[in-house]
């Protein structure tokens, strides 16, 4: 026992950091991977000077064989994505609720590493994609590893996952020709969720701006099931995670989206990297919802159905913690490639619930981990390792990095005085929260699951107009490019259970009959081949009308940070007007990037020349949050020859962003679309620009178009 003890303290003392096979080549010698000097790199080794290649060149062929085997199985679904590193600092002990100890210490903070992904697109797809944003974070505890693997939206599209390999065949390329990428504007995809009433929630969210964010750093995160927290009384407190970016909510246009994966398909990587490079770490909060377990059944909705959410307005999310990612990683490939998430990693004082969707996620990620990454060592690659030593009797196997001591590789055994020994609860060893289960072998779903629609409206209903707007024009894009006129029509009547109004607009939009009443599942005809309780819907009255937290616009608008300003100059631009704009900017930690119609420094009136950020050639409006055009006569003049000056400004106008000009640009804002309205204001105030960018943006712009 006193072994025992003192064993166990020493294992809290060893925490090592995440740093751990670091290797940097600066000075070094090029060397074969046995560390064999190697004096000709450029040339394999020849049988004479034409001769052909001596396969005894070992050189040559560790390079090649090397590169031959680069690959490894890209992630089945969130293939595209990227990552950092960083911390979590909890502000408020939860000792009360939970025994985890990153959750208990608010003067200790936890390493994590993020991974943001799409899910749909394969691994070299564009940022941009309409689809679900994996938030996947690693916390490195000192009681091993926890992982929150959530997505940026906090529904599903299913509740069982049975079903998950249906819906993501569904969702990618279709099987015949392999088209289209990173999209689910076709047949496959739409057929499936008219075939699923389940997924109508989720797709009041994937077709809402959510879908299209305009940064990683903008967007929420949600754990989406319920888990349970477990407190050192074995106290059990149902939980939903959330993540609330500090720097607010923001999305782009669709049209904005599609064109930014031309322009620049790493547009959201290369946000989140020059971010953190530049010092401005982005940061979420960790909130949480926590219900006591005898409140289990005090909803109007099942707990365990990942199709539904607790409205904040019923369950306030808690704020607990912050996150700030701080470091980019060192190599893409060994950290954000290598990275193996599993919801089914959590630590003492955390525990899953029923949920039948995440209990299918438990086995999954192990399973994709030993695919993708080819051994059950992968737990001892660097990035997945945990900051505490691991200690047991699994053994060998391939790649194994580690020098085991000793005989002692069973328990129980005396030969190491039963070393590595079970922790007790007291001494923070694991103990699966005590659930009572009872009940029969079934294969079905809980009729407690049956209420399918009534979120989705709530979701709905909660939108602004202009959100409304977005979610009508998205399944119009949607479906307008489904080839089948029957599932374009059952889609339509489908929608008519949410909102009437809605599936009248997107009928007329894709030339389907326009239904004049609601069209329930039941008398569908649906051609179901599972138990056909599944296609029936129970609708519920819910508890509230509208959740203003659902809707993007509700969020406060507040700040400008790393916003990204274009400004317009050619020579004999107004220097002056530069540098306040710059520093006005700064101050408010917005970022000013001068847009010129060549690389060579601008020539102001006054002052010195202005080093060029980017041409109007090699980049485009999407890629800027606002335009500002300052004056000077000769500038102006150059810019309303260019074409590309021109698109840039209507592209700004077209989406809605915030414009601001001097008085003298006017020529050239002549030449554009820019007409009056919210949003933009031509008369060289600076200030008033800038507040514009913090504001929502001018989505009634679009109106004036309409
Ligand atoms: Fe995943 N999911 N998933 N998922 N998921 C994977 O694991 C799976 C689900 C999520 O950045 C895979 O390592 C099943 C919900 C994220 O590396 C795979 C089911 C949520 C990531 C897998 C779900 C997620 C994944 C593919 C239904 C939000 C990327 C590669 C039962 C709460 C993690 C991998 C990263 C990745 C399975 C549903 C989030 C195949 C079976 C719900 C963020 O194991």
């Amino acid at each position: 026992m006193a072994m025992q003890k003192k064993n166990s303290a020493v294992r809290s003392k060893k925490i090592t950091d995440l740093s751990k096979n670091v290797v940097d080549s600066a000075g070094q010698q090029l060397t074969t991977d046995l560390g064999v000097p190697i004096n000709d790199d450029h040339n394999t080794l020849k049988a004479g000077n034409r001769g052909p290649t001596l396969l005894q060149d070992f050189i040559f062929r560790e390079k090649i064989q090397h590169f031959d085997r680069e690959r490894i199985p890209e992630r089945v679904v969130h293939a595209r994505g990227t990552g950092a590193h960083g911390v979590f600092r909890l502000k408020k002990s939860l000792k009360k609720y939970t025994s985890a100890a990153f959750l208990n210490d608010t003067s200790s903070d936890t390493p994590v590493f993020v991974r943001f992904s799409t899910v749909a697109g394969s691994r070299g797809s564009g940022d941009l994609a309409r689809d679900v944003r994996g938030f996947a974070v690693k916390f490195y505890t000192t009681q091993g590893n926890y992982d929150l693997v959530g997505n940026n939206i906090p529904v599903f599209f299913i509740q069982d996952s049975m079903k998950f390999p249906d819906l993501v065949h569904s969702v990618k390329p279709e099987a015949d020709n392999e088209m289209p990428q990173a999209a689910s504007a076709h047949d496959t995809f739409w057929d499936f969720i008219s075939l699923t009433p389940e997924a109508a929630h989720m797709i009041m969210w994937t077709m809402s701006d959510r879908a299209i964010p305009r940064s990683f750093r903008m967007m929420e995160g949600f754990g989406v099931h319920t888990f349970r927290l477990i407190n050192d009384k074995g106290e059990s407190h149902f939980v939903k995670f959330h993540w609330k970016p500090v720097l607010g909510m923001h999305s782009v246009a669709w049209d904005e989206a599609q064109k930014i994966n031309g322009k620049n398909s790493d547009f959201h990587r290369q946000d989140l990297w020059n971010a953190i490079d530049s010092g401005q770490f982005p940061e979420w909060d960790l909130g949480m919802q926590l219900i006591p377990e005898k409140d289990e059944h005090q909803f109007d909705f099942d707990l365990l159905d990942p199709t539904k959410l607790i409205p904040e307005e019923i369950v306030p999310v808690e704020i607990v913690g912050r996150m700030t990612l701080n470091k980019n990683p060192d190599n893409f490939f060994a950290e954000t490639e290598q990275i193996a998430f599993n919801p089914g990693n959590i630590v003492p004082g955390i525990d899953f619930s029923n949920d039948p969707l995440l209990q299918g996620r438990i086995l999954s990620y192990t399973d994709t981990h030993l695919h993708r990454l080819g051994s059950q060592n992968f737990t001892q690659i660097p990035i997945n390792r945990p900051i505490v030593p691991a200690y047991n009797n699994h053994r060998d196997g391939f790649m194994q990095t580690n020098v085991p001591q000793g005989k002692n590789i069973y328990s129980p055994n005396t030969v190491a005085a039963g070393c590595p020994f079970q922790a007790t609860q007291k001494d923070g060893g694991f103990v699966a929260y005590a659930q009572k289960v009872d009940g029969e072998t079934i294969r079905a779903r809980s009729r407690s699951f049956f209420d399918h629609f009534s979120q989705p409206r709530l979701f709905f209903n909660s939108q602004s107009t202009h959100e409304q707007r977005h979610i009508k024009n998205a399944l119009s894009f949607e479906l307008s490019k489904v080839k089948s006129p029957v599932i374009r029509q059952r889609m339509v009547n489908n929608l008519t259970n949410i909102d009437l109004g809605m599936a009248q607009y997107v009928a007329a939009k894709i030339g389907a009959t326009i239904p004049s009443k609601l069209m329930a599942w039941e008398n569908l005809n649906i051609p179901a081949d599972g138990n056909p309780a599944e296609f029936t819907s129970v609708d519920k009255k819910p508890a509230l009308k509208t959740s203003p937290a659902l809707s993007m616009t509700h969020q406060p608008f507040d700040n400008i940070e790393t916003r990204c300003i274009a400004v317009l100059a050619a020579d004999g631009v107004n220097g002056d007007t530069i540098k306040q704009l710059k520093k006005e900017a700064a101050s408010k930690g917005a970022v000013v990037k001068i847009v010129a119609p060549t690389l060579s420094p601008v020539k102001p009136i006054q002052g010195a020349s202005i080093p060029v950020d980017e041409t109007l050639f090699n980049t485009a409006g999407v890629l800027f949050d606002a335009v500002y055009i300052p004056g000077g006569k000769k500038s102006i003049d150059a810019l309303s020859q260019e074409d590309d000056a021109i698109n840039i400004i209507n592209d700004i106008f077209k989406h809605c962003k915030a414009i601001g000009a001097d008085k003298d640009a006017k020529a050239l804002i002549d030449k554009t679309k820019v007409i009056k309205g919210k949003g933009i204001n031509l008369d060289g105030n600076t200030k008033t620009f800038l507040q514009n960018i913090a504001a929502p943006r001018a989505w009634e712009r679009e109106e004036m178009r309409m």
